[in-house]
């Protein structure tokens, strides 16, 4: 061998090594994601380690990565997760070329922080670590043998190409068929299509004439599921069919109850129009919107297992885990608490909870509508905390009344003259009596409504604006059936939701 040759394998060397740890690395998540298929749980490590994260959050990091990715923020963590595992490989590669013991350690490091992940996620079963230890093993064996291809000898260099090719490919192979073997272990969408929605025996009533005003730009009155806005902490989205669905009611009651979704579907359906607004919406936001949802009535239900009269809480859990709390004189007083299967004529979503998920009217969605809905348990407010009360909001959240500008948008140029200012208000389980509008700072101005429908459902508004030309700002603000006009302080959302009149400001020319 020429000294030359000598001396290229040595520049070489860092490139092989981070090539041999990422290689590595991928086998290893591939590897996982069989094992996760074959176990049946979503417990590859790359979920784990990104759910076990999204619980850590601090408050402002959430805000600011909802601000910067809005729905996408769960797609732009994992390929966080996915780019930090990459670097760390391939920086494990390098080491591992020069301190093999140090390399291979890190490696199985790896591993075990997916797996201690795993053990820390609500609903851990022991056998949750066996992707990401099997991942540690894979990562050792893989990188041993991949730098002892490169090691020494004749034609080292194309052994370790062929090496590095070979577990590229198994990589490639692996997380492929893991990912296909979870999609047919529990193949929702087979299920969401074999569901046929039973016919409601108290079906809503048609939409008056004038709940819609057909303005331009106006949200629609009801909202496409494929358009409502998503709000959740599933980092994927949690695979439940019908068949193996089942909601335990228990804690303090006089008998517990289990029903199979044959069972509720046997229960008497019912349809109702609600309006479903996130806490987290900020003043002008788009997390609200209205459909028309398929279900069973919760009263009947508690009222059958026997609510002791000292339960004021009732905790929904979900299959991965998510607590909410609801109050239970909310579910009693008559308002419209459902276990929703169906939203605007279609089983729900997978996204939006399905097979079941529940949806009460006037309470914003982290204390009401847990989505992918396997057990209520009847308990009190000072004796458990749900997931978001941990975190800081408030245990009881009714939904504010607010006001949103839809047409104009902000910022935007229009032409002077007639332009219809219009939006939406919601104060649902109050209803809303009165919009108002104003033009920088003026006197305040009655907005038209929209027929109201129930007071469970946000209303339409438009103001005929004679726009002259130069900047503007619209306001607008809302009152609801009390004649109690929305305040003007501006709150955040945490812990209890946003407040404030919205401004918006545009060009007229
Ligand atoms: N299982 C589960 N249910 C959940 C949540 C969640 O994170 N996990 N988020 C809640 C919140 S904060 C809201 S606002 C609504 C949103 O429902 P949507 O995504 O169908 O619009 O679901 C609620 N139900
Ligand atoms: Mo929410």
């Amino acid at each position: 061998m020429t000294k030359q040759s000598d001396q290229e394998k040595a520049e070489l060397r860092p490139v092989r090594g981070a090539l041999s740890g990422l290689v590595t690395a991928a086998l290893a998540l591939g590897v996982a994601e069989l094992a996760a298929g074959a176990i049946g749980r979503s417990v590859a490590p790359a979920i784990v380690v990104g759910g076990a994260a999204i619980d850590r959050t601090p408050r402002w990091l959430k805000e600011f990565a909802i601000e910067q990715f809005g729905e996408k923020d769960k797609i732009v963590l994992l390929s966080g997760i996915f780019v930090t595992v990459a670097l760390l490989a391939a920086v494990i590669g390098v080491i591992a070329t020069r301190w093999r013991r140090i390399g291979l350690t890190g490696a199985a490091c790896l591993g075990l922080i997916a797996a201690l992940a795993a053990a820390t996620r609500p609903q851990f079963e022991p056998i949750d670590v066996v992707p990401s230890l099997v991942a540690a093993v894979v990562a050792v064996l893989g990188l041993a043998w991949l730098l002892s291809l490169t090691a020494v000898g004749h034609s080292a260099g194309r052994r370790a190409v062929l090496g590095t090719s070979l577990l590229a490919l198994a990589a490639m192979a692996t997380g492929v068929a893991g990912r296909q073997i979870q999609n047919l272990r529990t193949d929702v969408a087979a299920s969401r299509r074999a569901l046929r929605l039973p016919r409601p025996a108290l079906p809503a009533a048609s939409l008056p004439e004038g709940a819609e005003l057909n303005v331009p730009g106006v949200s629609s009155f009801y909202t496409k599921p494929a358009d409502f806005y998503r709000v959740d902490t599933a980092l994927s989205v949690p695979k439940l069919t019908t068949d193996e669905w089942k909601l335990r009611i228990h804690g303090m009651v006089g008998e517990e109850l289990t029903l199979s979704f044959d069972d509720l579907l046997a229960r008497p359906i019912v349809e109702h129009d609600i309006t479903m607004t996130c806490v987290s919406n900020e003043v002008g936001g788009g997390l609200v919107g209205t459909a028309r949802w398929l279900g069973v009535e919760l009263a009947p239900l508690l009222r059958e297992v026997g609510v002791d009269a000292k339960s004021d809480q009732l905790v929904g859990t979900s299959v991965d885990g998510m607590t909410i709390g609801t109050p239970v004189s909310a579910v009693l007083d008559g308002r419209s608490a459902l276990l929703a299967i169906a939203m605007n004529g279609e089983p729900l979503l997978p996204e939006h909870g399905f097979p079941c998920r529940m949806v009460v009217a006037g309470l914003y969605g982290y204390v009401s509508a847990t989505k992918w809905l396997v057990d209520l348990e009847l308990s009190r407010f000072d004796a458990f905390d749900p997931y978001w009360v941990r975190r800081g909001w408030d245990q009881q959240a009714p939904i504010k009344t607010s006001s949103r500008i839809d047409t104009p948008r902000p910022l935007s140029r229009v032409k002077a003259g007639r332009i219809a200012v219009a939006g939406v208000a919601w104060a649902q389980h109050r209803g809303i009596s009165q919009v108002q509008v104003r033009v920088d700072g003026g006197a305040w101005q009655e907005a038209r409504l929209s027929a109201e429908v129930n007071d469970d459902l946000w209303r339409q508004w438009v103001w005929e604006w004679d726009a002259p030309s130069g900047s503007h700002t619209l306001q607008v603000r809302a009152a609801d059936s009390s004649g109690e006009i929305q305040t003007e302080d501006r709150a955040e959302p945490f812990p209890n939701g946003s407040s404030g009149w919205q401004s918006v400001l545009v060009t007229v020319e």
